[in-house]
């Protein structure tokens, strides 16, 4: 058997497929759920310092193409959830903290609260529709640099930092980050979009706007990770679209040291982590690669 194993800034995992954030990832025994399903490593729901009802629905639409979500950042609050998390117990595989923040100081507090429980923490900095929070930060240079460089020199475990494609230039937001210090980029959170429903003549979701994710978005999110990989020297965590081993290998090709499965939990369950990773085990033995880190980046090489 090809080694499907990955080290991702010195956390190891047992195969480079990782539950998305937001997805299933709002309470540990979901996690563990995912963990038992044969991810290699789950993230969280986005947690910040205080706890969030979320929008009022309809917070989702399925577009059959794709989801458009605006839950609004339910969350328990990362006091709660690590309470939690440490009343469970072992998850199984690596956590990593999906972190927001309505401020810098904000970010860093959830951080720094969350990295006694977790492997890592992600810098949620794109959500595309919960306004001050998130995407504000990830569009705007100087902020980008200033949450990174503050959460960075607070804390000791690896910092993740989830880019919105909603900028004119990820990868130089993606430079930015590794500039402030970020130990890899995560490419990408959902690409801001609407749904109208003609009969009812009005706007799907309660909050008009959403985050668009799923098959939709994958031409986009592979074109972000290429992008970002011809830019950085830290490593780029793949999402967007993830559905079959095939996206998986074309994510690793264009640059992905791992990626990460959201929508494609909810169209086909938590078996896809194992269906994944059976494909692509089946994928390097029929090939002349010895393991998934050879995959990465190789579609830069042949251009
Ligand atoms: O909770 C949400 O509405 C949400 C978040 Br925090 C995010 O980062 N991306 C998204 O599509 N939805």
């Amino acid at each position: 058997m090809k080694k499907l194993e990955v080290e991702l800034c010195g956390i190891r995992m047992k195969n480079p497929l990782m539950l998305a954030a937001g997805v299933l990832g709002i309470s540990p025994s979901l996690l563990k759920r995912v963990a038992d399903a044969g991810a290699g490593a789950v993230v969280t729901k986005s947690l910040g310092v205080e706890q969030r009802e979320g929008f009022s629905g309809p917070v989702l639409v399925d577009l059959g193409y794709g989801l458009l979500n605006a839950m609004g950042l339910p969350n328990p609050g990362v006091r709660e959830f690590c309470r939690e998390l440490e009343e469970f117990g072992e998850i199984g595989v690596p956590v990593v903290a999906s972190i927001y923040g309505f401020s810098v100081e904000e970010y860093v507090e959830a951080a720094a609260y969350a990295e006694r429980y977790v492997d890592a923490v992600e810098l949620n900095v794109s959500c595309p529709h919960v306004e001050k929070v998130g995407v504000q930060f990830g569009q705007s240079p100087e902020l980008l640099r200033e949450v990174v460089e503050a959460v960075r020199s607070a804390i000791r475990k690896p910092v993740f930092v989830k880019l919105t494609p909603n900028v004119t230039n990820i990868a130089e937001m993606a430079v930015i980050a590794e500039d402030a210090g970020a130990d890899a980029v995560v490419a990408i959170n959902t690409v801001r979009g609407l749904a109208i429903n003609p009969e009812l003549r009005r706007p799907e979701l309660s909050a008009v706007f959403g985050g668009l994710s799923g098959p939709a978005i994958k031409p986009i999110a592979l074109r972000c990770v290429y992008e970002i990989y011809q830019r950085v020297n830290i490593p780029v965590v793949g999402c967007g679209g993830v559905s079959t081993w095939r996206d998986a290998v074309e994510f690793l090709m264009a640059g992905a040291s791992a990626v990460q499965i959201g929508s494609a939990v909810y169209y086909r369950g938590v078996s896809v982590f194992s269906e994944i990773s059976r494909g692509l085990a089946e994928f390097l033995n029929s090939s002349e690669f010895s393991s998934v880190e050879e995959l990465v980046g190789i579609a830069h090489r042949s251009t």
